[in-house]
C-alpha cells in the first residue's frame, strides 16, 4: 500500500501496538491493527459514539476494552477448548492495513485484511480470508467480509462487539428488540421475551434471536439517540456486567460500566453461518447519531 490519505496518521502505540488516527471534517477515529478494532468514533460536535474504557490496556496479544472488538469464529468461550482465547482469535491477531481513501463527501475509508495462516493455524483449521471496511464520516460504517478460501465446508460465529457510549448507562434505553425471544446468559441461557424497551439496572448478558431488526439507544442525559442499523446479521447481543463483574474484569475504569453499553450485530447460536468453499458472508453495520 502506497502512502496514507489525507487525514490518516499511523503511529506506534508505547505499549507496542500499531495505530491510526483518522481525522476529517465529519468525525475522529481510531484504530489498532492488532484485531482490526475501531477503537472510538466521535462525530464532529458530539461526545465519542464508541467508547474506549480509559482503563483499556493496548498490549500486544491482550484484548483491548472497548471499541469494536471483532469477535471471530466462535462467540464467548470455545466449545471444546475453554483454553482457547475467548471470542476468537481474530481480535487479537495482526491485520494488515490494506486500503485508505479519501471519499469525494469527505469521509474517510479504509480497508484491513487477515489472510490465512500461522495466525489462525493452531485455533482454526481452515482457509478463511477477513476483510474489515470501514467508512468514518458523518456516521460510521463497518464491514465484516469473511471468505472460505478452502476446499471445505466451515461454520463460524461473528459479532462486531461494539461498546457504546452513553451519559448514564441508568437512564439509557433499548429499543428495537420489543417482543424478540432472548436467551439470558445470567441465567444459564434461560429462554426469555424481551417486552417493550431494555433498560438497564445490573448485570445483562442477552442473545437475542431472529433478529434482523435495527436498534436505538435513547439517551436523555446527553439528548441523543444512537442509531444502529444491521445487515447480514440475525442475533443482537446485549451486555453490561454490572459492578462487581467490572472490578473482576479490572480494566473498564472507575464506574465504567455505567458510562458504556454493548449492543452487538452477531451471527451467533441458531445463527451461526455455514460457509461452503468459495462462499462470502458480508455483516454490515452503521452508527449514526440523531437528537432526542
Ligand atoms: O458479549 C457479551 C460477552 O460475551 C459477555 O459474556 C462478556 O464476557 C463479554 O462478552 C466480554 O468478553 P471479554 O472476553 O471481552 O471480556
Amino acid at each position: 500500500m502506497h502512502g496514507l490519505a489525507d487525514g490518516v496518521q499511523r503511529r506506534q502505540d508505547p505499549g507496542g501496538l500499531e495505530l491510526l488516527g483518522v481525522a476529517n471534517d465529519q468525525a475522529s477515529a481510531g484504530i489498532a491493527l492488532q484485531g482490526g478494532q475501531l477503537l472510538h468514533w466521535t462525530p464532529a460536535g458530539e461526545k465519542p459514539v464508541i467508547w474506549l474504557s480509559p482503563a483499556a490496556k493496548l498490549l500486544p496479544g491482550k484484548a483491548v476494552r472497548g471499541g469494536v472488538p471483532i469477535c471471530w469464529p466462535w462467540f464467548g468461550a470455545h466449545e471444546q477448548n475453554p483454553g482457547f482465547p475467548a471470542h476468537g482469535y481474530a481480535r487479537t491477531a495482526p491485520w494488515q492495513l490494506t486500503e485508505t481513501r479519501r471519499e469525494d463527501d469527505g469521509a474517510t475509508c479504509l480497508a484491513l485484511r487477515l489472510s490465512a495462516g500461522p495466525a489462525n493455524a493452531d485455533w482454526w483449521p481452515h482457509a478463511p480470508s477477513l476483510e474489515l471496511h470501514i467508512r468514518i464520516g458523518t456516521a460510521l460504517e463497518l464491514e465484516l467480509v469473511t471468505r472460505n478460501e478452502g476446499s471445505a465446508a466451515f461454520r463460524f460465529s461473528t459479532a462486531l462487539h461494539a461498546y457504546f457510549a452513553v451519559s448514564d448507562v441508568r437512564q439509557a434505553s433499548i429499543h428495537g428488540l420489543d417482543g424478540c425471544s432472548y436467551l439470558d446468559k445470567t441465567d444459564g441461557n434461560r429462554p426469555c421475551r424481551q417486552s417493550g424497551p431494555l433498560t438497564i439496572a445490573g448485570e445483562v448478558d442477552r442473545v437475542y434471536q431472529k433478529t434482523g431488526a435495527d436498534c436505538l439507544i435513547h439517551d436523555p442525559g446527553w439528548q441523543r439517540r444512537i442509531r444502529v442499523e444491521k445487515r447480514g446479521s440475525h442475533s443482537t447481543v446485549v451486555w453490561n456486567p454490572w459492578r462487581d463483574k467490572a472490578a473482576q474484569l479490572g480494566d473498564l475504569g472507575e464506574d465504567g460500566y455505567l458510562r458504556m453499553l454493548c449492543l452487538e450485530s452477531a451471527n451467533v447460536a441458531d445463527d451461526s453461518i455455514t460457509l461452503p468453499p468459495g462462499g462470502e458472508h458480508r455483516l454490515w453495520v452503521r452508527y449514526s447519531v440523531l437528537p432526542a
